[in-house]
């Protein structure tokens, strides 16, 4: 097999005061965190959507990066082996063990499905094939069910029993291909699960047909061995107006109300979070203190654009609080999947090199300085003495749930006034912060 990245070298570790750009400075796979090796607190996964198949192609104009690895044409199998190969010099280059995908970034759709199933069989045995003596497996796949025509008035969602066959056809072979790629998770991204108008929607009746989908998803995928977790990636907007996942919160009311709570958990991805007008940590968290902090899709938007940028992830404050939560967490199911792209302009084969360095460096340093936080304990010191009036007789009643209201009310008849309670700090915490991530 010809090398597709020439001169691009094995990326290491070199250390923070490196220059060279083909190297880690944060990133030091071996390097011990908090009793467990930097690589195994950090599953890194490259998108195969964004990194094996965008060109840079928007709305505005066609695509700037040449993704053809050296095959004659576009849109074929040869183009779609050319793919995997330039898939595995990528990842093996970068240290990188996992991958995530869609059905159809895989190999080209054809109208009938039964030729496009026939594609995905052989292209996965090439992947296998390639892979074999690698540590390179799938973290988790998806069914694209957004990009095809069919699927415009949603999938799980669709007004079109035909339609929401297709969608099930899809979610079977797809969950079939993650077992097949040893995947430790299958996806949900809910793309046009959603609405743009209620004159023309029924919501409880889309709901109700969504949840059936991955009740059917979850017993087929359990009965043909799928012990990974299913997920959730929330998104509030775009494509659709409302999109029924909004958030973490919203995704899990619905996981609890249709009984998928057990199978499923939440798929973070950060760009998502702030779309829905939340922090990445918060959606974190919201996860988290639910037991459904699954895996992350690890990118960040742009605070002057208001749509999914899936920038490559820079900012260090981000990665810092967001490795606070998966280090409470004790870690996660799936990983961290790279759904970042190039900026159009930065269209070579090393600009895919500096992404992925950039991204991994940001979350080593997140990690470094997420233990560094709980080590120092100043902050977390100070939340616990915050709420310490719960300590009291009548505070551990209220925890319990036993406290009534007539004997709060008289225990304010008897203070007869109250202070106001201590204050929040945040500008001392904001201190330590920043004192831990620059120090
Ligand atoms: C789109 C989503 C998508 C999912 C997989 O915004 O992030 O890429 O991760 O379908
Ligand atoms: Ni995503
Ligand atoms: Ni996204």
């Amino acid at each position: 097999m010809s090398e597709i990245f020439a001169g691009i070298p094995q990326i290491k570790y070199e250390g923070a005061s490196s220059t060279n750009p083909y190297a880690f400075k944060y990133y030091d796979p071996e390097k011990v965190v908090m009793g467990k090796k930097m690589k195994e607190h950090l599953p890194f996964a490259m998108a195969w959507w964004h990194n094996m198949c965008a060109d840079g192609v928007d709305m505005f104009g066609r695509g700037t990066a040449d993704k053809r690895f050296g095959a004659e044409k576009t849109g074929t199998m040869e183009h779609a082996k050319a793919k995997v190969d330039a898939a595995i010099e990528f990842m093996t280059k970068l240290g990188i063990e996992y991958y995530c995908f869609h059905d159809v970034d895989l190999v080209p759709e054809s109208d009938d499905i039964n030729e496009t199933n026939a594609r995905l069989d052989e292209i996965t045995d090439y992947i296998l094939e390639k892979t074999k003596g690698t540590n390179i497996k799938c973290l988790w796949g998806t069914a694209n069910m957004f990009g095809n025509p069919r699927f415009m008035n949603g999938a799980g969602s669709t007004n079109d029993v035909d339609v929401y066959c297709f969608a099930a056809a899809q979610v079977k072979k797809a969950i079939e291909l993650t077992v097949k790629l040893g995947g430790r998770g299958y996806v949900f991204w809910g793309g046009r699960e959603g609405y743009e108008t209620l004159l023309n929607t029924q919501v409880k009746f889309e709901q109700e047909n969504i949840a059936n989908l991955m009740r059917m998803a979850r017993d087929y995928g359990r009965s043909i061995g799928f012990t990974g977790t299913f997920l959730i990636e929330p998104k509030p907007k775009e494509p659709m107006k409302h999109q029924y996942d909004f958030d973490a919160a919203t995704a899990i009311g619905f996981l609890k109300e249709y009984g998928l709570d057990k199978d499923f958990k939440m798929n973070i991805e950060a760009n998502h979070a702030t779309l829905a007008g939340h922090t990445f940590q918060h959606e974190l968290r919201i996860s988290r203190i639910n037991g459904m902090l699954g895996s992350i899709d690890a990118n960040q938007g742009d605070v002057m654009l208001g749509w999914d940028t899936d920038c490559f992830p820079s900012n260090v404050y981000d990665t810092t609080l967001a490795m606070y939560e998966v280090l409470k967490n004790g870690g996660l199911d799936g990983g961290f999947n790279f759904d970042s792209k190039n900026r159009r302009p930065s269209n070579t084969y090393e600009d895919m090199f500096h992404a992925f360095i950039l991204g991994m460096d940001s979350f080593a340093y997140g990690l470094i300085k997420a233990a560094a936080l709980i080590e120092d304990g100043r902050i977390e010191g100070f939340v616990k003495e915050k709420y310490a009036s719960f300590e009291s007789e009548l505070g551990q009643k209220i925890r319990k749930g036993e406290a009534t209201l007539e004997e709060l009310a008289a225990r304010a008849a008897e203070l007869k006034g109250v202070k106001a309670p201590l204050s929040g700090r945040q500008e001392y915490l904001e201190g330590i912060l920043n004192n831990i991530i620059l120090s």
